[in-house]
C-alpha cells in the first residue's frame, strides 16, 4: 500500500517569537540540546526537579519487557501530595487553585490549603468506606470541585480512578464499572447544562442495575442539582454527610512509581471501549514538564484555563495532575460555552483575567460561525497563550484564534497527542519555536517520532506517511486494563518496537510535522492518497464556509471519491443557493488542491455529526455518502442530528 500523501495545503505564514515575550519564556532552547544528550538523564532531571520524591529512584527506565515500559520504578512518591501538601508546606497555601464557575452563576475560588484539606477529608472517606490501594473507583460527576477533589483523593490512597464522562449513558456507564470492577461510584444528584439540570445519579441507578460484575458496594452523592433521585440506604451515602464530616488530618502514605494511578476508557476502531491505564511517577513528570514548557507557565501571575471536561484525557492531564502539580491558578467552568448567551466563555475570560487558555478548534470553529461580535464585548486583553489539541486546526481557524481571540501577536501552540500517550508529544515551545499555523510543529524534548510507510521504511525528509513514536516516554500508558494482548496487538503488531499512533503525519522541508488525520480518514481516489483533513482545511478556507467534514466514499471508477459535507456562515447560508455554493467550492479544492481533489459531491447542510468530545463521526457521514442505512450513533452528542442531515442529503 502506497502511504504517501499527494497533497497538502501550501501554508508560507510563520511567526516570530516576539522579543518580549522569548525574554520572558519558561522554555529554552537548551531543552532541546540537554534532550538528545542524554534523553534518559534528562527525564530523570525533570523528574526531579519538577516533583517531590519520598523515597528518590535509581533507575530511570526498565524497557527489558517491551511493550511494558517501566520508568523511575524503584522510586516512591504520592500524587496527591505532589500537586497539594507540597505547595502548603511551600508557603503558597493561599494561592487560589481553582476560580470554579457553576453554570447558573454561583462560584467558589478555593486555594491550594482549602482544596488539600478537602482531599485529606475525602482520603479519609474513601478509607473508611474500605477503599485501598488499587482498587477501582468509578467517577461520574459534573464539571464541579469534587470532580477533581475526587480524583485526587483516590490517587491519594493509592487506588485507581476511572472517570467516566457525565454525559455518557447507563449503558457506558455500566460497561465501563464491569470492566474495571469498581468497589464505588462518586456521582451527583444531577449538574446544570444549557440552563437545566441534567440527572446523574438516575444513571447511575440505571447503570447498577445492569451490571454483571455486582463489584459496586457503595454510590456516594454530592449535591449539586437539587433534583428528586431515589435512594438506597444500604447502598447510598452524601458527600456532605461522609466527606465534609470527616477528619481533615491525613497523613499520605508514598506509593512506588509504577503504582496504577487511572484507567480512562477510549473509542478503539471497533468493538469495546479500551480501558488505557496510566502510572504514577512517570505520568506526572511528562505532565508536569509539558504544561510547564508548552504553556510558559509562571504560577504567581498566571490564570490559566483548559476547556476541557474531566472526562477527558486533556481533563485529566492539563485540568488536574499538570496545572496542579506546578501549583497553578485555573479557572474551572461546569457549563456549556453559549449557557446563558454566546459570549460566556469571553466573559469567564474578562472576569477571571484569564492568561492562558487551551481549547479545541472545533470549539474555535463554532465561534468563528458566530461571528466576532460576540468575542468584541469582552476584553480579553489580559490572554498571552493559546493553546489548540483534539484534532488538526487548519491554518484559518489558527490565524482567526491568534487574532480575533489572541488580539494578533500572541502565541498559539498546537499540540498533539492521545489518551495512550498520556501527554504532549508535538507542539512548538513558546518564546522558541517560530510557529507555523496549521503545524504541530516538533517533537517536545526528549520526545522521539517518525514517519513510516505502511510496510515500515522509513520515510526520509519531506514526506507523508504513518506516525511512530519511536523511544518509550515517560507518560506513555501502560497497558489496555485486563487486556494485555490488545494491547500488543493495536500499537506494537505493526511496527514492532514502535508505538503506532494511527495517525498519518507528513514532514515539510523545515522538519516539521503535519498531523493528518486518522489513517482511517485517509482516503485512496484513483490510487492517489489524500487526506481529509487537507481537503476539509481547503474547504474552510473559502470565505463562506464555516465547518467542512469530508470522507471517502466508495465510487466505481475512482474505488474512492471526496464527498464533503459543509456548514456554510451565517451570513452567506441566507443569500447563496446552495447549488451554487456547492458548485463554488468544488471548484475551489479543485484550484487550491489540484483537479484529483475536487469532492464529487458538496452537500451544503446545518450540522456535522460530533461526538461530546467534539470529534465529527465520519464514519456516519459516510454511511450517507454511500446510501448504506446509518450506523451506530449512540456516541454522538445528539442523535438526532444524522435524521436531520439525512434529510438534507436527499
Ligand atoms: C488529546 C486527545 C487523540 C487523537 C489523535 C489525533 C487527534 C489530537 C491533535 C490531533 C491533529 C492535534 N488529535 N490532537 N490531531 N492535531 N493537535 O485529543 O486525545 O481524545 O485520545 O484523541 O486526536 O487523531 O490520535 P484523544
Amino acid at each position: 500500500m502506497n502511504v504517501q500523501i499527494d497533497h497538502t495545503l501550501e501554508e508560507i505564514r510563520r511567526f516570530r517569537p516576539s522579543p518580549e515575550f522569548a525574554a520572558q519564556a519558561v522554555a529554552d532552547a537548551r531543552l532541546y540540546d540537554a534532550a538528545s544528550t542524554d534523553r534518559l538523564g534528562f527525564w530523570a532531571d525533570q523528574a526531579r526537579e519538577l516533583l517531590t520524591w519520598q523515597k528518590p529512584f535509581t533507575e530511570v527506565l526498565d524497557w527489558s519487557n517491551p511493550p511494558f515500559a517501566r520508568w523511575f520504578a524503584d522510586g516512591e512518591l504520592n500524587v496527591a501530595v505532589n500537586c497539594l501538601d507540597r505547595h502548603v508546606e511551600a508557603g503558597i497555601g493561599d494561592r487560589v487553585a481553582i476560580y470554579w464557575e457553576g453554570e447558573p452563576g454561583d462560584s467558589r475560588a478555593i486555594t491550594y490549603a482549602e482544596l488539600t484539606e478537602e482531599v485529606k477529608r475525602a482520603a479519609n472517606a474513601l478509607t473508611e468506606l474500605g477503599i485501598g490501594k488499587g482498587d477501582r473507583v468509578a467517577i461520574y460527576l459534573p464539571m464541579i470541585p469534587e470532580a477533581v477533589v475526587s480524583m485526587l483523593a483516590v490517587a491519594r490512597i493509592g487506588a485507581i480512578h476511572s472517570v467516566v464522562f457525565g454525559g455518557f449513558s447507563a449503558d457506558s456507564l455500566a460497561s465501563r464499572i464491569d470492566d474495571a470492577e469498581a468497589s464505588l461510584v462518586i456521582t451527583a444528584d444531577g449538574g446544570y447544562r444549557k440552563g437545566r439540570v441534567f440527572p446523574l445519579k438516575p444513571v447511575v441507578d440505571e447503570a447498577l442495575a445492569k451490571t454483571e460484575g455486582g463489584s459496586v458496594r457503595n454510590v456516594l452523592v454530592v449535591k449539586r442539582g437539587e433534583n428528586d433521585i431515589a435512594w438506597n440506604d444500604d447502598r447510598d451515602l452524601w458527600w456532605h454527610d461522609t466527606v465534609s464530616t470527616a477528619s481533615p488530618e491525613h497523613a499520605a502514605q508514598a506509593f512506588e512509581a509504577e503504582n496504577p494511578l487511572f484507567i480512562l476508557y477510549t473509542s478503539g476502531t471497533t468493538g469495546k471501549p479500551k480501558g488505557i491505564l496510566h502510572t504514577s511517577g512517570g505520568y506526572l513528570t511528562q505532565t508536569a514538564f509539558t504544561h510547564k514548557n508548552v504553556f510558559d507557565l509562571h504560577p504567581e501571575r498566571d490564570v490559566y484555563w483548559c476547556t476541557a471536561d474531566i472526562g477527558w484525557v486533556t481533563g485529566h492531564s492539563y485540568v488536574v495532575y499538570g496545572p496542579l502539580a506546578n501549583g497553578a491558578t485555573q479557572v474551572l467552568y461546569e457549563g456549556t460555552p453559549d449557557t446563558p448567551h454566546p459570549g460566556r466563555w469571553w466573559e469567564l475570560v474578562e472576569k477571571y483575567g484569564v492568561t492562558i487558555l487551551y481549547t479545541a478548534p472545533t470549539a474555535i470553529r463554532s465561534f468563528m460561525k458566530l461571528g466576532r461580535s460576540v468575542v468584541h464585548d469582552f476584553n480579553l486583553r489580559t490572554l498571552r497563550l493559546l493553546g489548540s489539541v483534539g484534532e488538526p486546526i487548519n491554518p484559518e481557524a489558527w490565524i482567526w484564534y491568534r487574532h480575533v481571540i489572541g488580539g494578533g501577536s500572541i502565541p498559539v501552540v498546537d499540540t498533539w497527542w492521545q489518551t495512550e500517550t498520556g501527554a504532549i508529544m508535538i507542539s512548538a515551545l513558546p518564546g522558541v519555536t517560530d510557529l507555523k499555523p496549521g503545524s504541530a510543529q516538533v517533537p517536545i524534548p526528549g520526545i522521539s517520532v517518525d514517519i513510516l510507510t505502511d510496510e515500515g521504511q522509513k520515510v526520509e525528509g519531506e514526506g507523508g506517511g504513518l506516525l511512530v513514536i519511536t523511544e518509550p516516554w515517560p507518560s506513555m500508558l501502560r497497558g489496555i486494563w485486563g487486556d494485555p494482548e490488545r494491547f500488543k496487538e493495536t500499537y506494537w503488531a505493526k511496527f514492532g518496537d514502535k508505538y503506532f499512533a494511527g495517525d498519518g503525519a507528513r514532514r515539510d522541508e523545515d522538519g516539521d510535522f503535519w498531523l493528518l488525520g486518522r489513517v482511517d480518514d485517509v482516503m485512496n481516489v484513483s490510487g492517489h492518497r489524500l487526506s481529509t483533513a487537507e481537503i476539509e482545511s481547503s474547504l474552510v478556507a473559502h470565505e463562506i464556509t464555516a465547518e467542512a467534514a469530508v470522507v471517502g466514499a466508495a465510487d466505481e471508477t475512482t474505488g474512492q471519491a471526496v464527498v464533503a459535507f459543509v456548514i456554510l456562515k451565517e451570513r452567506h447560508a441566507n443569500d447563496l443557493d446552495p447549488k451554487d455554493a456547492s458548485e463554488e467550492l468544488r471548484r475551489h479544492v479543485a484550484m487550491q488542491i489540484g483537479a484529483i481533489a475536487r469532492p464529487r459531491q458538496v452537500f451544503i447542510v446545518n450540522e456535522l455529526p460530533k461526538t461530546r468530545s467534539g470529534k465529527i463521526m465520519r464514519r456516519l457521514l459516510r454511511d450517507l455518502a454511500e446510501g448504506r442505512q446509518v450506523g451506530d450513533t449512540t456516541t454522538l452528542a445528539d442523535t438526532a442530528i444524522m435524521d436531520i442531515i439525512s434529510a438534507q442529503v436527499r
